[in-house]
Formats: C-alpha cells, structure tokens, sequence
C-alpha cells in the first residue's frame, strides 16, 4: 500500500542523512578537521562539477573523452570484447557520456553484452536507461541503484558472464593512495579469472597544469569546496559563513597528492545542529585528494592487488590513460 512505500522511502534517506551528519561531526571534531568529498554532489555541487568539467583549466575530461572518441576500436580491443559474451559493468556510470562512445561502437560490432551501470542515484539510472534505448537501439542495458560493492554481488547473482568494469574519470584519484589499493583488492575479491578492469587514471605531470585544474581563476572549484558548507547549512541546520573560509589548493609533484582545503579566515564558532565547533584564524580544513599516479605506480597498483596490467591507453598528450588490468 502507498503508504508502507512512502515510509521505506523515507527510512532509506533517514538512514543516508544520519550517516551524513555522523561523518561530517566526526570529521570537524577531528585533529586536523576534514570533510569528505564524496558529499560535493548535492543538486548544486552536481552542476558545479558539471562548470569544473567544461572548464578549459580541467583537462581530465576532454583527455579521457578523446580515449573514447579517437581510440574506441583499441578500447574495445583490450577488453577483448569479441572472444565470450559479456556484462560491461561501469561504476558510478552517471551520464555515461563517455562509455556511450565505447557501447555503441560494440553494438556495432555485434558484440554480445549487458550494460550494467550502477550509480548511488536512481533517478541517473532512470535517465540514463530512457537516453541510451533512444540513442543505441539494440542496447541490453540493467540498471543497477546502489553502492559499488553490493551492486556488484547483485550483479554477479543475475549472470555468471564474463564481467568488464569500468572505473573512469580518475575517480580512483579521490581516494589516498592506501585507500585505493584497499578498493582494488576488495574489487578483486568480486571478480574472477578472465574478467578485466578498465580503470582511468590521470598522471603526474607539469605541476603547474595540474595546480591549475583545481585552482582555477574564476573560482569555480573553489565554490565546489565551500558549496558543502552550504550542504550542511541547509541539511544539518547549521550556521556556516562561507564568506568567513577560503579555498586552497595544493600540489606535491613528488606524492603525486593534489589536495584541497578550506583555511578559516577568522577564529570563529560554527553550529552545526546541537554541536558547537571551533575554528582558530588560518585552520584548514582538510577536503579532497585528487591524487595523480606515475605509470608505473598504476602498473604496482594493479601487481599488488591481483591483477595483471596488460594495457594502457593514454590520450594524444600522455596526461590522462585508461590501464586494462586482467585477472
Ligand atoms: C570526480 N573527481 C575525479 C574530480 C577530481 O578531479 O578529483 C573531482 C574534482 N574536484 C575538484 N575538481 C574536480
């Protein structure tokens, strides 16, 4: 009945919010302070990435669209998509705007497969599934609603295909390197000989370009970062100045670490709900890694944690690639 459904609905973002406000506490009362930034993505924070990946400082985009427009054949060729039948199975799929090129050159080819995108938003998985039956018919597409992990054992419950996961768009930089290590081995763990990984990765390079991605001039990375401020106001019931924080950016060319943080421009106490926090003048506030990788710290990464590096595509200018790990 619609109302049981309306209660599920509403236990499930309860669950989400509470977790919210658990990491976001815990993180301010934490020595450094830090904050997560997988919670960017509000309404607002999506459409600032949206500006942040149209911006002609932040490279990662266009580098790993060209990979997929100019080398679609090679990609289809490392994840040798002709031998067996297979299920592509992208994670944090989004829009798709670039696997898009992938697919419909394997539709083309007549390649027997199932897109299987997961994302955390239903409502992309929806959009997403209406775009691509109009843009490639012939497309067999399973949507899949949830975290990575669990939609992965869902997905290897609905068939015992050959799986090929795509991770792209260097979201394996949002994690410090120990972190990603840990994703891939857990990664391994759900997968089987024979299965691939097509995984992106953007590279060290001139520090002075990558420096210049996430600080760029008009400020819009920077609005990215205070944007969470505003997410806690509003969700949290909290009382963040965001005139009283600015962004810096930092890049160390030896640890390949491109970091973010949000200095507070005054001592100051913030409220967040029932919790009292303090900022001294000139306390940063730690908020993302984007870590780039040297090739060969991208092959280590694969040789550690069961995977054998067969392949990488790099973009016409070598900053970006998308390695091919096999199991
Ligand atoms: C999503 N992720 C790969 C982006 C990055 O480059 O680390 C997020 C981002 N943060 C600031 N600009 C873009």
């Amino acid at each position: 009945d619609e109302n049981i459904n309306m209660e599920t609905v509403s236990c499930a973002d309860c669950e989400a919010h509470q977790k919210f406000e658990d990491e976001i506490i815990t993180g301010l009362k934490t020595n450094p302070k830090h904050l997560l930034s997988k919670y960017f993505y509000d309404q607002k924070g999506d459409v600032l990435f949206q500006q942040i990946m149209n911006m002609p400082e932040y490279y990662l985009t266009d580098c790993e669209m060209e990979i997929f427009t100019q080398k679609t054949g090679e990609l289809a060729g490392a994840i040798k998509a002709f031998d067996a039948p297979f299920d592509l199975v992208e994670l944090g799929a989004g829009d798709a705007t670039k696997s898009s090129h992938l697919l419909q050159y394997l539709v083309n080819q007549n390649a027997d497969f199932t897109y299987m995108p997961i994302d955390i938003s239903g409502n992309i998985i929806a959009v997403l599934r209406e775009r691509l039956s109009g843009e490639i018919p012939g497309l067999d597409l399973v949507g899949l609603n949830g975290e990575y992990f669990e939609m992965l054992d869902k997905a290897n419950s609905i068939s015992s295909r050959r799986k090929v996961i795509l991770f792209l768009g260097g979201n394996i930089g949002n994690m410090e390197v120990e972190e990603a290590h840990d994703f891939c081995s857990e990664l391994r763990k759900k997968l089987n000989p024979g299965d691939i990984l097509l995984i992106g990765f953007d590279l060290k390079k001139d520090p002075d370009i990558i420096l210049s991605a996430y600080n760029d001039e008009k400020g819009i990375t920077a609005a990215f970062n205070l944007n969470l401020l505003e997410r806690i106001n509003n969700e949290l019931d909290g009382n963040f100045n965001r005139n009283a924080f600015k962004h810096y950016q930092t890049y160390d060319p030896l640890s390949g670490a491109c970091r973010s943080y949000l200095i507070s421009l005054e001592d100051q106490q913030v409220r967040i709900g029932n919790e009292l926090i303090n900022f001294k003048e000139n306390e940063a506030v730690y908020m993302e890694i984007s870590q780039k990788y040297a090739l060969d710290e991208a092959d280590g990464m694969a040789l550690k944690n069961g995977f054998k590096p067969i392949n990488h595509i790099p973009d016409s200018k070598g900053w970006f690639i998308d390695a091919i790990w096999k199991v």
